[in-house]
């Protein structure tokens, strides 16, 4: 079978195992499996300039390769933060409102892609196949073939695409999302944001030809699907069934509190943190014969602390959390418990299977791998219930989970009062159909799925 080489802005040690999550876990194994490469931004900031840094840093990691370059400090503000993340993220979020174009951001965007490009080129073969992840990544494998690669090349989305209205106010969007015509693959989470991609592209044709679109006429044929990512289903339960999880949740149950509510996500805008914490609220002035009997457990880890749209929500969120306190709780009741840092992934899993209610409620959101682990992570003769937004990817799939418009505060106040008052036999018969689903979509279908497509073989 031929290499695999996988390309996403940051590389994780693939020797970790589950304990790293995400995107380590879902590849890790079918790198090793194929003697596989994985190149990426090694975390490190360094002071001098593009010209004159060393070159690729490469590591051996059981079967794997690690190749990995650190990004100068310019780099960095401008591909990362800059247009990555000022830019892309909140566009691709259905938050124009925020993001913030400059000319500065685009170029340092498209320079560390072409140098991305030219270190990436010199390490392939002809026949490996290269999976490049992310948003950060859109015109690599069009700076790729640039330089004469030929390679199959596809390319995975992790955060949604949304309608053309909206990814038509980039400024160069013709430019970019040419670029997604040098993949042979490209793959969404979500039909709806294949949609919305396909539609952009039938709306953007304008037969302007090569000059305007040297990628999608150069007679590639793209093809263009979702992928619904999924989690190690196995190895959640089983972290989730330790004794020490059970310890964990032992320690939960305390006093009068008998409905927990686990809330857990980077601390990001697109999770819908004060609208989740306003509906909170809301649930405990309408169902005041529940106060005492809940809480709200939000673990909520810093991320991208730079840019000023993720300190004003921490502000607020703050905020928020001390005025229900103030307001409802009592000598001996906490009705928020919110927590600023990262805990382990083991403490999470107990968590979630300590708490009656898992509360998911992004704004917008490419899939949710939370909303998957919560239901995995449930005791199934007598499982916890998940309440799930509309707007997160995983609601195309979760139809048993309590689907809510996370807008609107007094419906998932309502979805929270169904939740801690659910009988047992619809929490089993909702959870045993969930927890089905997921099996069904889990990691190994996405990867295998994702790969098999782009090696030509049927999926
Ligand atoms: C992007 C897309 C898409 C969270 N807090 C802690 C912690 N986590 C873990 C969770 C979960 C992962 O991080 C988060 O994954 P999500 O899918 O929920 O969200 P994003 O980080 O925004 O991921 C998303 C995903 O890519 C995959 O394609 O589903 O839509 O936005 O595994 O459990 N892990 C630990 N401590 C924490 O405090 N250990």
């Amino acid at each position: 079978m031929s290499r695999l080489v996988i390309v996403s802005n940051r590389v994780a040690d693939p020797s970790a195992g589950p304990q790293s999550g995400g995107l380590a876990v879902a590849v890790g194994a079918a790198l090793q499996d194929g003697n596989g490469l994985w190149f990426g931004w090694s975390g490190e900031i360094v002071e001098n300039d593009a010209t004159d840094r060393s070159g690729v840093n490469l590591e051996r990691s059981g079967n794997v390769t690690v190749a990995t370059v650190p990004l100068s400090k310019r780099d960095y503000e401008n591909y990362y933060l800059g247009y990555a993340n000022r830019v892309l993220w909140p566009v691709f979020h259905y938050r124009l409102d925020l993001a913030e174009f400059d000319n500065a951001a685009l170029s340092g965007y498209k320079a560390v892609n072409q140098r991305f490009a030219k270190s990436i080129a010199a390490l392939i073969d002809p026949d490996d196949v290269v999976w490049i992840h992310d948003y950060h990544l859109i015109p690599l494998a069009a700076e790729l073939r640039k330089l004469g690669v030929d390679n199959r090349i596809g390319f995975f989305l992790h955060i949604p695409f949304p309608p053309p209205e909206m990814v038509s106010a980039v400024p160069e969007h013709d430019w970019l999302f040419d670029t997604l015509f040098a993949y042979d693959v490209v793959g969404f989470q979500t039909e709806q944001d294949a949609a919305n991609f396909r539609r952009y592209a039938a709306e953007t044709d304008d037969g302007a030809g090569p000059v305007t679109h040297p990628f999608r006429n150069s007679g590639r044929m793209t093809d263009i699907r979702s992928f619904p990512i999924g989690i190690d289903v196995d190895s959640f339960i089983e972290m989730a069934e330790t004794t020490d999880a059970t310890n964990r949740i032992a320690r939960l149950v305390r006093g009068d509190v008998t409905n927990h509510v686990i809330g857990v996500e980077r601390l990001d805008y697109s999770k819908g943190l004060p609208d989740r914490f306003r509906a909170f609220r809301r649930f405990l002035e309408m169902y005041p014969e529940e106060r005492k009997k809940t809480v709200l457990m939000q673990i909520a880890p810093p991320t991208r602390g730079e840019l000023a749209a993720y300190t004003e929500i921490r502000t607020e969120l703050e905020q928020l959390s001390g005025s229900i306190n103030g307001a409802f709780g009592d000598f001996d009741w906490t009705p928020v418990r919110y927590i600023h840092r990262s805990v382990p992934r083991e403490t999470l899993a107990a968590l979630f299977r300590g708490s009656k209610v898992g509360l998911v409620t992004p704004l917008r959101d490419g899939m949710n791998l939370v909303a998957k682990e919560y239901v995995a992570a449930q005791v199934p003769d007598d499982p916890g219930v998940l309440i799930l937004s509309q707007f997160a990817g995983a609601a195309a799939d979760l139809e048993e989970a309590l689907i809510v418009n996370p807008y609107d505060a007094d419906e998932v106040a309502q979805a929270l009062s169904k939740a801690v008052t659910m009988d047992l036999g619809e929490r089993r018969d909702r959870h045993q159909k969930l927890l089905t689903r997921v099996r069904k979509n889990d990691i190994v279908k996405w990867r295998t799925d994702f790969l098999n497509c782009l090696r030509g073989e049927a999926a």
